[in-house]
């Protein structure tokens, strides 16, 4: 039989990815795209647009994803890709980010000519033409609206798995009905950012699944259904425009005819549910109960797998993406490596060697220094600006590059750790971690992790978790069979970094300094 492969796109803030594997899930080609370089016509940053007038303001040209997956597919065919062995394709995207799709839209999806770019003609197909994303934060009202609808923010978090969040899609919807009316009523599907990019490999409006759902603030995750309560508190007729959700690995049908005419895949090629880069992640990093992942890319993430949902006011509990009964705990922090990229800049002149050279001379616990560092409204804490702090109290400047440079980083892992054990995380012995996305391949920043969880840090082979995640499931929402099996013949993760013996020591004291730092600094910017 000749081998079969797999396709999976990853649409991140910064850029759209795709890889295809083999059989044997291994990695066979690769490429990408990158917003800003790749396509300066949209003049976004990181593949954003930030309000002038409102920094809180953050969207992306829903068109400009749509050009980049003209790109990426273009990309691909010069790697060498035969799109005709691929025998299902899936895909992972930033969560929570939503797209307006205008009336008449299946049948555009269902007839695109294929001899023309999909940009060229889906350029009329937006409703709203900047999407909001998971960067946004203008949504707080809304978010009380929501929360008050069901009889508070821990009735909320009961149901949807979290309290109201302002870059949830729920909210965003909610303002969009109420500012824009006439959008919302042009509007005849709503789709999340991985299911926009289903619907085009469908070539009709893909269902949105059940995990990326749950990051909406709408579904409840006990029945994997929308809470009508929450859909009437946002907008009229808004499950007719969300559709049905469904599990993560539902096998959705074949590819759309555009994609076997323009780039010749085989027409019983099958679409795989995409999702949210966070659940895709989980299947890409295979998890038990000892582990915990932490992602740093645009945004840091923390999560683990969760047997049961647990109700949380700090964090999200989500469905998994792999077993429809289990669930997954996610935290997310905004300011990850733009932030660490900002202080590169300030401090190294652009290198991640100088940074590495720096942070590696300078002692655990960086002199008593403690420095927070928030360019965009944080969500763990609810905090904008930098904030700095010697041994006695705060200042406006560290006295070294370096001190700044251990500061931003020793800052940022102590907030995973305080919020991860509020969020009922248990550290003991056997605790490892598992680290991936973009700034996972840098030794001296996992050494630091290392120190401040006091664990042992791992990595993957490629640290491209989300894409590989929905990679995998590809495969696995053709086949089914047990998703540990699919998976058996992948290497371990690799041993990157251990904690030094004095990590507890020095680490413990910051972790509760830095709870007592938030606690007073939360309640000066109320
Ligand atoms: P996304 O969340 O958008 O998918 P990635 O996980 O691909 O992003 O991570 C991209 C980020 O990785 C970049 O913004 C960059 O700051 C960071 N990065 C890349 N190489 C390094 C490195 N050597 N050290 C630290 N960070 C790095
Ligand atoms: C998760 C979150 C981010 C985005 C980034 O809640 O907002 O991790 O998924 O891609």
């Amino acid at each position: 039989m000749e081998e079969r492969t797999f396709l999976s796109l990853d649409l991140s803030t910064q850029q759209l990815k795709g890889v295809v594997v083999s059989d044997k899930l291994e990695i066979l080609n690769k490429a990408s795209v990158n917003f800003h370089t790749d396509l300066p016509e949209f003049r976004t940053h990181g593949g954003v647009i930030i309000d002038k007038t409102n920094p809180h303001y953050i969207t992306a040209p829903s068109i400009m994803w749509v050009k980049g997956l003209d790109m990426l597919l273009d990309r691909l065919t010069m790697e060498g890709v035969d799109f005709s062995k691929i025998a299902s394709v899936s895909g992972s995207a930033q969560q929570h980010g939503s797209v307006y799709w205008v009336r008449g839209i299946n049948n555009t999806l269902g007839n695109l000519d294929s001899k023309e770019f999909l940009h060229v003609q889906l350029a009329t197909s937006f409703a709203l033409s900047n999407s909001p994303v998971w960067m946004d934060s203008t949504t707080t009202e809304q978010c009380r609206e929501l929360e008050k609808a069901v009889g508070g923010p821990t009735k909320l978090a009961e149901i949807t798995g979290s309290r109201a969040y302002e870059r949830f899609t729920g909210s965003q919807i909610a303002k969009i009905y109420h500012n824009k009316p006439d959008t919302y009523n042009r509007t005849e599907r709503i789709s999340l950012v991985s299911s926009f990019l289903c619907s085009l490999f469908l070539g009709k409006i893909a269902p949105i699944d059940i995990s990326d759902g749950s990051g909406m603030n709408l579904m409840d995750i006990h029945t994997k259904e929308w809470n009508q309560t929450l859909l009437d508190a946002c907008g009229p007729d808004l499950a007719e425009k969300l559709g049905h959700p469904v599990p993560s690995n539902t096998n959705l049908g074949p590819i759309s005819n555009y994609f076997v005419e323009r780039y010749d895949f085989k027409p019983d090629c099958k679409v795989i549910a995409c999702t949210g880069d966070n659940p895709a992640s989980l299947m890409g990093m295979r998890l038990d109960k000892d582990w915990i992942a932490v992602s740093l890319g645009t945004s840091d993430t923390v999560f683990l797998w969760l047997s049961e949902p647990t109700v949380v006011l700090n964090g999200h509990v989500l469905c998994n993406p792999i077993d429809k009964d289990a669930y997954m705990a996610l935290l997310c922090f905004k300011n990850g490596s733009m932030t660490r990229e900002r202080i590169r800049n300030n401090c190294c002149e652009g290198s991640w060697d100088t940074f590495n050279h720096l942070l590696d001379s300078t002692p655990r616990g960086n002199f008593g220094h403690i420095g927070l560092y928030f360019d965009t409204q944080e969500i763990l804490p609810f905090l904008r600006g930098d904030y700095r702090f010697n041994k006695t109290g705060p200042v406006n400047k560290f006295t070294s590059l370096e001190v700044e440079v251990r500061a931003v980083i020793e800052g940022q892992f102590i907030a995973k750790r305080a919020y991860a054990e509020d969020f009922g995380f248990k550290f003991d012995k056997d605790t490892k971690i598992l680290a991936t996305g973009g700034a996972s391949v840098n030794k001296s920043i996992l050494q630091v992790l290392s120190d401040v969880f006091n664990a042992p840090v791992f990595v993957q082979e490629a640290a491209d978790s989300a894409m590989l995640g929905a990679a995998y499931q590809a495969k696995y929402g053709l086949v089914g069979g047990s998703y540990n099996a699919l998976l058996s013949s992948l290497p371990d993760p690799e041993l990157a970094c251990q904690p030094y013996s004095d990590a507890a020591e020095v680490y413990g004291p910051m972790v509760n300094r830095y709870r007592s730092i938030i606690k007073e600094l939360v309640k000066c910017c109320k």
